[in-house]
């Protein structure tokens, strides 16, 4: 299936609750009572997309109304969100002068940032079959962590480099590094599920992140959150927090394909301005893409 199509699926739930919602609105006239207007932004706020930028967007419908088709009012929504959106979209930072790229990945527990860590490197190893690729297994508070991307490593044919389960993380990366600077390319950093609350957890995450700028005598290529969708608004203080302790480069928003609240991309962007770079439409390696504005607008508003 193309991606278009898989993004599209993935986004039934936020169609049926948002979209659609919408258009039974529209479908009743378009001259819009107040009462109406009301409706809209509480669908609007429904689907997660942030009060603000809810309350503006039916501010632009109440100035059309009586005077468009509810297709023309379904466009004025399109082109707001996409214009809302616009810059919000970066591809991941990849140094190509031979020097290593390191990807630090951070986030609360069970966001999605094992499986994301091997879906990038999937993706990258689709792109670049030479690229040598490393995968940190920072995550050393459970075996199993450590054993979920082993398999992950083999599967997508790239090099792990891990510890025993309770060693510290940052001795990890040190070794993760060592390994990158011989062998080149990227280092994927996967790290253990913290809450954005827990100091001693987050002191860690800033330890790691010391430990790469001390061997690499710079800052990490990306410090990436992962954000579960379906956790809609709680995620931006999640991220407020995440970006306090390493000072975030970028998003990756995962399940989208679980939530009728995908317009929390709108909200994330608006309130964070930090990019997004992948989404996160289902369980299988080829459900993570490149985030596309574009893509996404289409796909929310495909009849
Ligand atoms: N439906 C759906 N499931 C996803 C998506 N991304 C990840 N998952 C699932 O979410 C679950 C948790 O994923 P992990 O990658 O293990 O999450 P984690 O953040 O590493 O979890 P911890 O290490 O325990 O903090 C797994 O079952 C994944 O398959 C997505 O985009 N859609
Ligand atoms: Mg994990």
């Amino acid at each position: 299936m193309a991606w278009i199509d898989r993004l599209k699926k993935g986004l039934t739930r936020t169609r049926s609750g948002f979209t659609d919602s919408l258009g039974r609105v529209f479908a009743r006239g378009t001259k819009l009572s107040a009462i109406e207007l009301e409706e809209i932004e509480e669908i609007l706020i429904a689907g997660d997309i942030g009060a603000r930028v809810s309350m503006e967007l039916t501010a632009e419908l109440a100035k059309r109304r009586g005077r468009a088709s509810g297709e023309e009012l379904m466009s004025t929504l399109e082109a707001g969100i996409a214009e809302r959106l616009a810059g919000s979209e970066r591809p991941l930072a990849l140094r190509k002068n031979g020097e290593p790229t390191v990807i630090l990945v951070a986030g609360v527990n069970g966001s999605g940032k094992t499986t994301t860590v091997a879906k990038i490197a999937a993706r990258l190893r689709e792109h670049d079959r030479k690229l040598p690729i490393t995968l940190a297994a920072a995550d050393t508070f459970r075996a199993a962590a450590i054993d979920q991307l082993e398999i992950w490593a083999d599967r997508v044919g790239v090099d792990l480099i891990k510890h025993r389960i309770g060693a510290d993380p940052s001795a990890v990366v040190f070794d993760a590094l060592d390994h990158t600077h011989r062998v080149g390319g990227v280092l994927l950093i996967d790290t253990a599920g913290r809450l954005q609350t827990k100091h001693n957890l987050m002191e860690e995450l800033k330890k790691i992140e010391r430990t790469v700028a001390k061997k690499l005598g710079r800052s990490s290529d990306e410090r990436l959150l992962v954000l579960d969708a379906t956790t809609g608004q709680n995620g931006i203080s999640q991220a407020a927090r995440f970006n306090e302790a390493i000072d975030l480069t970028g998003i990756v928003l995962t399940k989208l394909d679980g939530t009728a609240k995908g317009g929390v991309i709108v909200a994330i962007w608006d309130e964070l301005k930090l990019p997004l770079l992948y989404i996160g439409v289902g369980e299988g390696v080829e459900d993570l893409h490149e985030f596309s504005a574009s893509q996404f607008t289409e796909a929310l508003f495909v009849n």
